[in-house]
């Protein structure tokens, strides 16, 4: 059993796409063990992607990512981490194969619906910053 974390960004909230997104983790086997849904300060959003911290496009993902509500998830199952990315598809959504979540609903590569842990140290680093060991189920 492996955790990973997804987030359905402030695009794939306002499209209506909680139920979608999950629909399609769910048919990969995989569980949602804890959920929320939150509205990031740019602070809290910058917290989040400190990572890219140095990228030209730091600002504008965290502006975007604290425009509206999200739904933050953990994902549990086999493979979590892989299967939840393979779901989403690449994060250009021009090179997301065909039937995944980004090539099917991203309208840029910045506005590209979902985001998901890409290792087992980032899927602990970002479950952490969301939830704590009492609001995850499994
Ligand atoms: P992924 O979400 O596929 O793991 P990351 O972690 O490289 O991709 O990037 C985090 C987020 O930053 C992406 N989901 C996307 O919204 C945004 N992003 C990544 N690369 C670019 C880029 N070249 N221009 C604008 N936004 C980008």
């Amino acid at each position: 059993m492996e955790k990973t974390f997804s987030i359905v960004k402030p695009d794939g909230v306002k499209k209506n796409l909680i139920g979608e997104v999950i629909g399609r983790f769910e048919k990969q086997g995989l569980s949602v063990t804890a959920i929320k849904m939150t509205h990031l300060t740019k602070k809290q959003a910058e917290g989040f992607y400190a990572v890219h911290k140095a990228r030209p496009f730091f600002d504008s993902l965290t502006t975007f990512m604290s425009e509206g509500p999200i739904v933050a998830m953990v994902i549990s199952g086999d493979k979590a981490i892989e299967k939840v990315r393979k779901t989403m598809g690449a994060t250009n959504f021009k090179e997301a194969a065909p039937g995944t979540i980004r090539a099917d609903f991203a309208s840029d590569i910045e506005h590209n619906i979902v985001h998901g842990s890409d290792s087992p140290e980032s899927a602990a680093f970002e479950i952490s910053y969301f939830f704590s060991a009492l609001e995850q189920h499994c």
